[in-house]
């Protein structure tokens, strides 16, 4: 038994890197249902970086979540130096600046990098109106079409631009390589997300591009081990 748990770490390649010498890790709140919150411990674990995961919901455990950020809204990441950062896209621009540059998941040079970080708005953008049309059926007695409409849209519009931009790449990372990056991953946490907080809305198979690519991701390890299905917030 001993030896199956030693061979199952020795064939996890994300070994935390302990080279900063402090016991201090950073918290990550947040349950990764939350495609943001995935987003963010998945690079964790890419970089090596040690951290601690508090799975709190934004709605059940706000009173946990509020000295920590009064927005109460997840991903929040702690810093080792007690700073808290919010907003996804800022924790992995600081992760970032943790690693060397050949490591870094966002490209550092241009043209690349604006089409990076473009894939990557697409796909949280699509995941802010996601969460949205969850919220507006979930909280409202009586449900605005218009809004339920205006989301579909932004949602279809953001797909159909991201599976055109998909096809014309064969590679099995977006921007090609044998690295992933963070737009690789915020389209298939993304997607992943969407496909179970809205089935009926899209049909995977009306955009067969960007479904391969969430299936190549999802297969990864490190998909596998930072995921959680989604729970509807009680
Ligand atoms: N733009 C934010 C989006 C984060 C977000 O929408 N989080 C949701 C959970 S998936 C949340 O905290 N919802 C509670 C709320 O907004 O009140 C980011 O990238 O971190």
């Amino acid at each position: 038994m001993l030896l199956i748990v030693q061979q199952a770490r020795d064939a996890w390649p994300y070994a935390p890197d302990r080279s900063s010498g402090t016991d201090t890790v950073m918290i990550l709140i947040g349950q990764y249902d939350s495609p943001f919150v995935r987003r963010v411990g998945i690079a964790l674990t890419l970089y090596g970086l040690p951290y601690a995961h508090r799975p709190w919901s934004t709605f059940s455990d706000a009173d946990k979540i509020r000295p920590y950020n009064p927005l109460t809204r997840v991903p929040t990441l702690v810093l080792d130096d007690g700073e808290v950062l919010i907003e996804s896209h800022v924790m992995l621009d600081y992760l970032d600046s943790l690693v060397s540059a050949d490591r870094r998941m966002f490209p550092t040079t241009e043209p690349a990098r604006h089409q990076a970080l473009k894939i990557a708005a697409l796909a949280t953008g699509l995941g802010d109106k996601a969460v949205s049309l969850f919220y507006e059926r979930l909280l409202h007695e009586t449900v605005s079409d218009l809004w339920v409409e205006r989301c579909r849209k932004q949602i279809r519009g953001a797909m159909a631009a991201l599976e055109a931009d998909r096809s014309t790449r064969s590679e099995t990372y977006w921007f090609g390589g044998d690295r992933i990056g963070h737009a690789d991953i915020a389209v298939a946490a993304v997607l992943r997300f969407l496909g179970e907080a809205h089935p009926e809305l899209v049909s995977l198979a009306d955009f067969p591009a960007l479904s391969a690519h969430a299936e190549r991701m999802e297969a990864l390890p490190v998909f596998q081990a930072i995921s959680q299905p989604f729970i509807p917030p009680a």
